[in-house]
This record gives structure tokens, sequence and C-alpha cells, in this order.
């Protein structure tokens, strides 16, 4: 991308495999390093094939795309046989025990972690311990806490999590993203209203982008899922 720049998109236009109609078409999309844009619309609209485009798991098939290197929290987590040590450091197999500790408090699941029978340690998957949906969903934000790209791309981050939990890990996900760029696509208010800017997408299309402060930003997050 352009200097100061995490991404720049122009003309883009995506299919995915086997599809013959575009998932995204004339995309044209300008993201400042450390800035945040939440990006909404219907279920289906393409938020999450946006988020691929970024990641560069979903090429462009026209138009010219740069971004900085980027981290991609999907809606499911996936768990691998292996103790939730293995599960969180395929992130960073290098971080500290001191980091591993700070992540998993940061995602709100240290206090679940200590009450495990071997703690961080236990093994989980199939034979081993079962994660609830909510403990998944953390476990997936302290993976992504591991990863130091300027660009993290959340679909729905705090999807599953009570709405106490879910303001709490979001407060901390604003203050571990300090300095990076981040892409949040997301039907729930309180998931928006942390972004400098909102986008709209309907049909694959960029509708509409506004800026904090403006009346179209407040209209936008009244479109939103109250909590
Ligand atoms: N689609 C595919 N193949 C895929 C993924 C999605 O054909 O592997 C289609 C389904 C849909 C369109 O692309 O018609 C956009 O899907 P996307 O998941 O990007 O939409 P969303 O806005 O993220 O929907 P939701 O809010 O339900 O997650």
């Amino acid at each position: 991308p352009l200097p100061g720049y995490a991404v720049s998109l122009a003309d883009v236009s995506a299919f995915h495999e086997g599809s013959n109609a575009a998932v995204l078409k004339d995309i044209d999309l300008a993201l400042r390093q450390g800035e945040r844009l939440a990006v909404i619309g219907s279920s289906g609209a393409g938020k999450s094939s946006l988020l691929a485009l970024l990641s560069g798991e979903l090429p462009a098939r026209t138009g010219s795309i740069a971004a900085t290197p980027a981290t991609l929290l999907t809606q499911r987590t996936e768990l691998f046989e292996d103790s939730l040590r293995g599960n969180l450091t395929l992130a960073d197999p290098k971080a500290s025990e001191a980091r591993l500790h700070d992540v998993l408090a940061a995602a709100g699941l240290l206090a679940d972690v200590e009450a495990m029978p071997q703690g961080i340690d236990t093994r989980l998957g199939e034979g081993g311990l079962g994660l609830s949906g909510g403990q998944s969903r953390r476990l997936a934000l302290a993976r992504l806490f591991l990863r130091a790209t300027p660009l993290w791309l959340l679909d729905e981050p705090t999807e599953g999590l009570d709405g106490a939990t879910a303001r709490d890990v979001l407060g901390r996900l604003s203050a571990m993203a300090a300095g990076r760029s981040l892409v949040i696509a997301t039907h729930i208010r309180r998931e928006a209203v942390i972004a400098d800017r909102i986008a709209v997408i309907e049909g694959g299309r960029i509708l509409d982008v506004s800026r904090r402060g403006e009346v179209a930003f407040e209209k936008a997050l009244d479109r939103l899922r109250p909590d």
C-alpha cells in the first residue's frame, strides 16, 4: 500500500470458487495505518468475503489491491487435539509464559484456564476437555493477540459472548489493537462503535462510508443489533 496506508483497493471485483456471480463489485477502499473500519450490511451482503479478500484468501479478479500483512479472525474457531497451550502457541511458538498469561487475561479466559484440571496444559478436543462456544471465541481472541501483524481482520469478534463479557473483551481488544488497523465485520452495535468509519455493504457493493461525528455514522449504528 501507499506509505501511511494499511489497505488500498481500487475497482476490485472478486468471485468465490465455482461461482459465476461476483461476490464483491467495484470495491474502492483506503484504510490508513491505525484506522478502524466497521463493515456492516445484511446477511450475505459480502462482509466476510471482504475480509477474505483483504487477508489474501479470496483473490481479486479485477482491479488493484494492496494490503499490509493481516491476521483474520473468522467466525469459526478451529480447535486441535492438543493442550490449551498448544492450541494457543500455534499463533506464536516463541511466546513466553508471561506473554501467554497476558493474552489469556486480555481475552477474559484466565479464570477458565485456572479452573481446568491441568490448567494451561489441559488437553482439548476429542478425548479431552470440550470448550463452550464463548470459551472457544475467547481462545480465538487470545490467539489473535499473539499475532503481531499491522492489520487485524475481525469477523464478529464477540459473537456468542454475553453482554458484560463482550464489552469487557472489546475494551481489551481495543487496547491490544493500539497502533494497528482494524476491519470489523459486524451486525452488533457494540462492535461498530469502536470504529472511526463505518462502511455499508449490500449485494457485494460498498454503498456508503461515514465517519464518526457524521449523521450517517449514527444512522448506520442505528441499523445494528443493540447490545
Ligand atoms: N459465498 C460463497 N462461497 C463462500 C462464501 C460465501 O458463494 O465460500 C456467498 C454467499 C453469499 C455471498 O457469498 O451470497 C456473501 O457471503 P458473505 O459470507 O461474505 O456475507 P456476509 O455479509 O459476511 O454474511 P453474514 O452476515 O451472514 O456472515
